[in-house]
């Protein structure tokens, strides 16, 4: 199932569980902690005091009283003491086990504060990176949908430097569309569509490529999506999960051929198929959509496939990096 992240507050989530970045005596305190205790009223607190406090690295859960979620899973982060004490494989674990017992609560939607990342020190582009890395190998097992809430602007969730070499492409898809905006441009898309009409007869010149694209012009989305789904030899699950897609929207686009999906929904299923560029013009047109130079979605899109980098949740990262919506979801 899919996993979003947001910037917001956690307690104003309607989720079955978020989780409490705690500390060992489970008896509240400061930041996300204090906030979660604060919308809950004391009730919570009355909860906690029956725990007997929990172990770094471990979880336990509390009904969410006053909050709009059902439960609080109090997980208590690593405190950073410079990398090397096992920081990492205890933030691991806080995250690994709070999804399990989410998971062992039947809990299908469950939302997590960036923990470590406030008072405990734990620097936050790594531990966006924890969240994520943890969060997605979670995911691919398992049927729950997991929102990672960012309070921070500066809880940065790409690499500097790819953040830099994005920036860059972005300016120069920009710059290049403006500069094409001239009586050259014009001439250009005369010829395209020239020959678009050119290429239009069924006749036996037609060279095999066109003659492909031809039979299937006729397609809606959802009946190319299911094709080229068997062509890449994926099983349903598989793609959707790849495109960050929930099993239910999915089921819907397959039962229903004349389905008209999102944008970000059809661009998911593109990088989960891992096309080209011409391909993911093909599938977002069947669609009714166009990738465009003039959005940064896309033109942040288009980097990606470029570099044959088809991970949505790195493409995710990234587009939220640049305040964009998220592919799939
Ligand atoms: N919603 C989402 N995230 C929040 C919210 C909120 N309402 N408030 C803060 N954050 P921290 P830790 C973010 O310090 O580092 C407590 O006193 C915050 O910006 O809450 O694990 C406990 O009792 C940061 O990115 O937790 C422990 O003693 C992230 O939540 C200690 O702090 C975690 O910051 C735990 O420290």
């Amino acid at each position: 199932m899919p996993f979003y992240m947001i910037r917001g507050d956690i307690t104003k989530l309607q989720v079955d569980a978020i989780v409490n970045a705690a500390n060992n005596t489970l008896l509240g305190g400061g930041g996300v902690d204090g906030a979660i205790h604060r919308a809950a009223g004391p009730k919570l607190l009355e909860e906690c005091r029956t725990l007997g406090g929990c172990e770094t690295g471990q979880a336990k859960l509390t009904g969410g009283y006053n909050l709009p979620a059902k439960y609080v899973i109090h997980t208590v982060g690593p405190i950073w003491r410079g990398g090397n004490r096992g920081e990492r494989e205890l933030l691991v674990s806080c995250y690994r086990n709070s999804l399990e017992l989410a998971s062992k609560e039947g809990c299908k939607t469950l939302a997590f504060p960036l923990i470590s990342a406030g008072v405990y020190g734990y620097p936050k582009d790594q531990a966006v990176q924890v969240a994520v890395e943890t969060i997605q190998s979670f995911l691919l097992t398992h049927d729950v949908s997991v929102t990672l809430v960012l309070f921070d602007r500066d809880a940065a969730t790409v690499s500097k430097s790819l953040f830099t070499d994005i920036s860059s492409y972005i300016d120069a898809q920009f710059i290049k569309e403006h500069a094409d905006q001239g009586p050259e441009c014009v001439r250009r898309e005369v010829a395209f569509y020239r020959d678009a009409v050119k290429g239009m007869p069924m006749s036996a010149g037609v060279p095999g490529s066109q003659k492909e694209a031809l039979s299937h012009i006729d397609e809606s989305f959802s009946q190319m999506l299911l094709r080229k789904i068997d062509a890449a030899g994926l099983t349903d699950a598989e793609c959707y999960k790849k495109a960050n897609i929930d099993r239910k929207l999915f089921s819907k686009i397959r039962n229903d051929p004349h389905y008209r999906p999102s944008k970000a929904t059809a661009l998911a299923f593109a990088i989960a198929l891992e096309l080209d560029l011409n391909e993911t013009q093909e599938l977002l047109r069947k669609a009714g959509f166009t990738l465009s130079h003039f959005q940064k979605l896309d033109i942040i899109v288009e980097y990606f496939i470029l570099h044959g980098n088809y991970d949505i949740f790195q493409i995710n990262q990234a587009l939220f990096a640049f305040d964009q919506s998220l592919l799939g979801g």
